[in-house]
């Protein structure tokens, strides 16, 4: 059983289908939830049906048509109060985040972390949401743009970060002046009526803010589906697998609506000749094993120069065999469990196809029995060394594999770092600056995060988030990411009393 108060969050066992305008609604049936910890069965989560999907989308509207005329500042003071409210409540949401998720409690801190991180962000960006004026060709005109808010903005996002990822869409969302809707995993409904809960509250305190400003539905993939078919959604964000990519994409762009994407990712680590190979393996773990591979930023595969592989693997081995599994709300513990029983398949299936490509597992890949909470899905990271990079380990196992393969130059490590679909993120592990800039550059990593002499994961808030190729192009978070949350609108004023027409062109004069 959870000795969760869910009481402090206004939530009781039945969980609405929907919050609609500041106000919860229940479906006549519901689904049970259980937590990835132990298989308890936590509450009953109900779905929202078309109708209220539609009703929602219309409120949302005039939520907008409220909001993108109070100033962006003023916009920011919501923001900042909400970042207020989670800094109160970190712990108790951090507890939410592990209950439903099963990540290890100093990771969903860090998660919520990302949250207040964001909303700081956020309010800063509220006094910064800039255009530029360009030199205008014709006397007495001024040319310039202006960023203005784009309109209800739906948000869908994974189970793996039910309140980070949310948090990157909806906080610049609001500071750009848009109405969020929010569709959130199935499988961590509980996160996502909490975080309502916290923006519902700091709404008390925000006299111009609408009711139906954040919003949420639950569902599956139809209500993820009808939000991509709306036209009166100007911009679907989404962040999932690639398959799930595959089928939103085409039918927002159907509708010529822009879609963000923030999709799989098959992550590679070089870790080159002059590597620090101690600072390199802690890396490593981290990147492979934490989150029990449940990061689209998880490493998952391990390209090593051939000098450096009789080092570095017994020293992995080692670290690997060291890994606490266990129960996440165990501060002692490392690696939680899986999410459900289908990820253990798909992580069974693909070892077992790894070893007939040849691969040699070296560590992990086999379920824990002893010492952990029975109805969990525990498992020992797994280590496997390929031949080659081929079949298995260009897919995304959402499971702690790491594959590992060797090299002899950097060019053909490079070649094996782009040589999969996606283009999330990347890492070189060297003390060679030429190397590293090669990494850099433009013939260097395909991917949207490239980093040197650090993991693939664990990204800070105030860059860009995303990536390339398969992985959907968007980007979230930090830098100017914000831009995707606004409509640009290019605007030309002639002061003069003349009318002189651009590229020199005359007409009738
Ligand atoms: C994700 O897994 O969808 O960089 C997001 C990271 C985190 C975000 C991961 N800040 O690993």
């Amino acid at each position: 059983m959870n000795t969760l108060n869910l009481a402090d969050w206004q939530i009781d066992q039945r969980w609405p289908a929907a919050v609609i305008a500041g106000h919860a609604r229940y479906a006549a049936q519901g689904r049970d939830l259980a937590s990835p910890i132990d298989g308890a069965v936590l509450g009953t989560l109900d779905y929202a049906s078309a109708a209220e999907l539609s009703e929602a989308i219309s409120a949302a509207q005039a939520a907008f048509r409220a909001w993108r005329t109070v100033p962006a500042p003023r916009r920011g003071e919501l923001v900042r109060r909400i970042g207020e409210l989670v800094r109160q409540r970190k712990p108790a949401l951090a507890q939410l985040v592990t209950l439903e998720t099963g990540k290890i409690v100093s990771e969903a801190e860090g998660e919520v972390q990302e949250w207040i991180d964001l909303c700081d962000y956020a309010v800063g960006l509220s006094r910064q949401l800039y255009g530029l004026t360009i030199a205008s060709e014709r006397a007495e005109h001024r040319l310039s743009e202006q960023w203005l808010p784009l309109g209800a903005v739906a948000v869908i996002s994974a189970f793996n970060f039910p309140v980070a990822v949310w948090a990157w869409n909806a906080m610049l969302a609001l500071v750009c002046g848009d109405s969020v809707l929010w569709k959130p995993s199935e499988k961590t409904p509980l996160s996502a009526l909490a975080a309502v809960r916290i923006v519902l509250d700091a709404m008390v305190d925000c006299a111009e803010a609408p009711p139906a400003l954040v919003q949420l539905l639950n569902g599956s993939t139809e209500v993820g589906q009808q939000l991509a078919a709306d036209p009166r959604l100007p911009l679907v964000s989404a962040t999932g697998s690639v398959a799930m990519g595959r089928q939103l994409a085409p039918v927002v762009a159907a509708r010529l609506g822009r879609s963000l994407l923030e999709l799989g990712g098959n992550n590679a680590a070089i870790v080159g000749p002059s590597a620090d190979l101690e600072l390199a393996v802690r890396a490593i773990v981290f990147a492979a094993a934490g989150t029990c591979g449940q990061r689209c930023t998880t490493l998952r595969r391990l390209i090593v120069h051939r000098d450096v592989i009789d080092t570095l693997l017994p020293r992995l081995v080692a670290a690997y065999r060291s890994l606490m599994v266990g129960d996440p709300r165990n501060r002692a513990t490392l690696v939680g469990p899986l999410i459900n029983e289908a990820a253990w398949s798909a992580m069974q299936a693909a070892l077992a196809e790894a070893v007939l490509e040849g691969g040699t597992l070296l560590a992990g890949g086999t379920r824990v029995v002893d010492g952990v909470p029975a109805g969990g899905v525990y498992v020992y990271p797994a280590l496997v060394r390929m031949p080659m990079q081929g079949g298995i380990v260009h897919e995304e196992t959402f499971a702690p594999i790491l594959y590992v393969l060797v090299y002899d130059t950097l060019d053909e490590a490079i070649a094996l770092n782009n040589a999969v679909e996606q283009g999330l993120s990347s890492a070189l592990f060297t003390r060679d600056l030429l190397d590293a800039e090669r990494f850099l550059g433009p013939a260097g990593s395909d991917c949207g995060l490239a980093n040197i002499n650090t993991g693939t994961s664990g990204a800070e808030i105030g860059g860009a988030f995303g990536g390339e190729k398969a992985t959907g192009g968007g980007r979230e978070s930090g830098s100017d990411s914000w831009r995707a949350y606004m409509r640009r609108a290019t605007q030309t004023i002639n002061y003069g009393e003349a009318l002189p027409l651009a590229q020199g062109v005359r007409f009738g004069d």
